[in-house]
């Protein structure tokens, strides 16, 4: 007996006689992210709406070609498939994206677009936690790339509130940072605010502190944190990230709010020339 499911997938074999493809260029399509396909069992299997949508993709090339970088990541990142999803990275790094660009135009989007799926209810928490893996294991391997040799601009203490969670945004504005010539001490989440204080104090060369906040509604814990930093230190404090959301750095008793690490590049620069 089948279910409605079954009968509404194609295995890549049938996928490649309908195309008329051998099976490898099929299950190469799978891995580099450009069809979408899950995992039954040990077999990979399309759905007819998936396989209509890769069909009328390929039939009319979009205005960004054939290379929606951030899309094939996010197909292999939902599909659990660690493997493939690094093959896109590494495709598009081939194909000339600089690791600044593989984080702002793909890691970024196809996590907003997890956050998205999983808001709307279209994913569960599994397939977000693993795809957050996934995004893990790919800042590890880039990590390297985003070393920069010579001397530094000077060193930037970034950590995050006592109840914040996401620890990725952190890791991902640490190697935007360290890209434009910054060291980063990334202290990473969920960090106590003396123990961020006490740090800070024996930071050498520290000419910023970032507060990392992604979640909602930190508010309180973003100026207990300032109010010990504050104590701890006299270099300029910001904070970054979306829960900041509309408060402004008056709001927070800070020096600023940067929306992006890339602003909080230009914002570090105009601090130090202030002080
Ligand atoms: C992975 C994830 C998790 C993981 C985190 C794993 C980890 N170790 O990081 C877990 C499962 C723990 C989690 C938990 C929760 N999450 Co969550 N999560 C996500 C998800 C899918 C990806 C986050 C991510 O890494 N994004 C990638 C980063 C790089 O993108 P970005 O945040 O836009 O960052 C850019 C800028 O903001 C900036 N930036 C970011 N940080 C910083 C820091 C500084 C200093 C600077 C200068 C700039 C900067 O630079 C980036 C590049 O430009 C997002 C979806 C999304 N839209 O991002 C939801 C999301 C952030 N989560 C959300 C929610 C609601 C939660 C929970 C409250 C869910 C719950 N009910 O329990 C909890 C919060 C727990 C807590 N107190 O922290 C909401 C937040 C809504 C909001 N802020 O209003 C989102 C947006 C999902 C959604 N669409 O609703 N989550």
């Amino acid at each position: 007996m089948t279910t409605d499911d079954e009968q509404n997938e194609l295995t890549l074999q049938e996928v490649a006689d309908e195309l008329g493809l051998h099976y490898m260029t099929v299950y190469r399509y799978v891995r580099l992210g450009m069809l979408d396909a899950s995992k039954r069992g040990r077999s990979w299997v399309v759905t007819r709406d998936d396989f209509d949508a890769f069909t009328a993709a390929s039939a009319e090339p979009t205005e960004r070609g054939t290379a929606e970088w951030d899309q094939r990541l996010l197909n292999r990142m939902v599909a659990a498939d660690d493997a493939g999803a690094w093959q896109v990275v590494e495709s598009a790094l081939t194909s000339g994206m600089t690791v600044s660009d593989v984080y702002t135009k793909m890691v970024t989007p196809a996590l907003t677009a997890v956050g998205e799926q999983w808001r709307d209810g279209k994913i569960g928490i599994a397939e977000e936690h693993a795809a957050s893996q996934i995004a893990y294991r790919i800042v590890a391997r880039l990590g390297p790339r985003a070393a920069r040799r010579g001397v530094k601009r000077g060193t930037i203490l970034l950590g995050s509130t006592a109840t914040e969670l996401h620890s990725l945004p952190l890791s991902i504005a640490a190697d935007l940072l360290r890209l434009e010539g910054f060291e980063v001490i990334d202290l990473g989440a969920n960090l106590p605010p003396e123990s961020f204080a006490q740090r800070a104090a024996v930071t050498n060369a520290l000419i910023a502190v970032a507060i990392g906040v992604t979640a909602p509604d930190q508010d309180d814990e973003i100026r207990n944190t300032v109010a010990a930093l504050r104590d701890a230190t006299d270099s300029p404090i910001l904070v970054g990230g979306r829960g900041v959301g509309n408060l402004t750095a008056d709001d927070l008793g800070v020096d600023a709010v940067a929306a992006s690490a890339e602003d909080a590049v230009g914002i570090i620069e105009r601090l130090l020339s202030e002080e």
